[in-house]
């Protein structure tokens, strides 16, 4: 236990009461009872309490005790009656002394203390490829989450943070130590705990969403909505005329433009990719015609990805393109 040492003054800590016994031979050399149920913090050097903590101040005399006086700071000097507490944050000192029944005048004593009642000011930090699409933000449910809680508290400091994943009531609190991962088909909720070292209770924290570049896509002090898009896009092939059909066969010629397009619901498509003919590799699509001016069968296939990267079937178009010019043959006849 840390000692306060304090020319004839000794700072006892109760339940829920500071005291200062202005005697000289003060009964205890162990200035704060830190098992006693009162969150107070001793950094070496200075003594942090929250306005929750009173003050007591009792007098112990040779013969016949009698008044105390006090005084915060620059304030008034006031008589001692009961225990009394601070509302002001900030460094605060005490002055105190006694008169006992005869008169006799203690020297004035000075304490002082740190009021600290501001919980500490906590983020919950979710990374992962995150995309955000039109106000709502995407994640697949392949994603693995990164958590990152950052906490600080400019006064007595952080006493604790933990966390618990999930809503139920007997979700278990783990101690907050490093950056942690989970995976999940839905997006994980996480809910965050802590106190200064005086018992100031983080009630409200930021959220804050980012991507896996650390761009910032939302932050809140309410819960954000992750939505999972689990469905890839669609893909459409398109000739820019009608085909001729022969044969149940597809028939275009040389002058057929061909587009490929994707929509996704909700996410967005991310890219396109074709090949065509016996090409082994898909390219990427960027809007571009496609025809063929050589003979023969031909086929385009192409699919998409979405921004959280669910990928497409592959979709086919086989037609026959024909270049070549029909021959007449003359002949007379009677
Ligand atoms: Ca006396
Ligand atoms: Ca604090
Ligand atoms: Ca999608």
């Amino acid at each position: 236990m840390k000692k306060i040492s304090l020319l004839f003054v000794s700072v006892i800590i109760f339940t829920g009461l500071v005291i200062l016994q202005t005697a000289a031979n003060a009964a205890t050399d162990d200035p704060i009872d830190k098992d006693a149920g009162v969150k107070t913090y001793y950094d070496n050097s200075k003594i942090f309490i929250s306005s929750k903590v009173k003050i007591e101040l009792t007098e112990v005399d040779n013969v016949e005790p009698d008044a105390i006086f006090y005084k915060i700071n620059d304030g008034e000097e006031q008589k001692y009656s009961a225990p009394f507490s601070i509302a002001e944050e900030g460094m605060q000192i005490i002055t105190y002394y006694s008169v006992d029944k005869m008169g006799n005048k203690s020297f004035a004593k000075v304490l002082s203390f740190v009021i600290d009642n501001t919980p500490p000011e906590v983020s919950l930090n979710t990374i992962a490829p995150f995309v955000k699409t039109e106000d709502k933000i995407y994640a697949s449910e392949f994603f693995n989450y990164q958590y990152v809680v950052k906490a600080k508290d400019t006064s007595s400091g952080i006493g604790f943070i933990s966390y618990s994943v999930g809503n139920e009531a007997d979700a278990v609190q783990k101690q907050y130590t490093e950056p942690f991962f989970l995976s999940s088909t839905t997006a994980p909720k996480i809910n965050i705990f802590g106190e200064d070292r005086v018992g100031n209770s983080v009630s409200q924290y930021t959220r804050n969403v980012y991507d896996e570049n650390g761009n910032l896509l939302e932050t809140s002090t309410e819960d954000i909505a992750i939505t999972i898009d689990n469905t890839p896009p669609e893909v459409t092939i398109t000739p820019d005329k009608e085909f001729f059909v022969k044969d149940e066969k597809q028939i275009a010629n040389r002058d057929f433009k061909f587009t490929v397009a994707a929509t996704d619901a909700e996410s967005g498509v991310k890219a396109i990719y074709y090949r065509v003919d016996d090409e082994e590799n898909f390219m990427l699509y960027i809007g571009q015609d496609i025809s063929f001016s050589t003979n023969g069968d031909h086929r385009i296939e192409a699919m998409a990805i979405d921004k959280v990267g669910n990928v497409s079937a592959s979709k086919t178009l086989e037609f026959f393109t024909d270049t070549r010019t029909s021959t007449v043959n003359i002949k007379l006849v009677e």
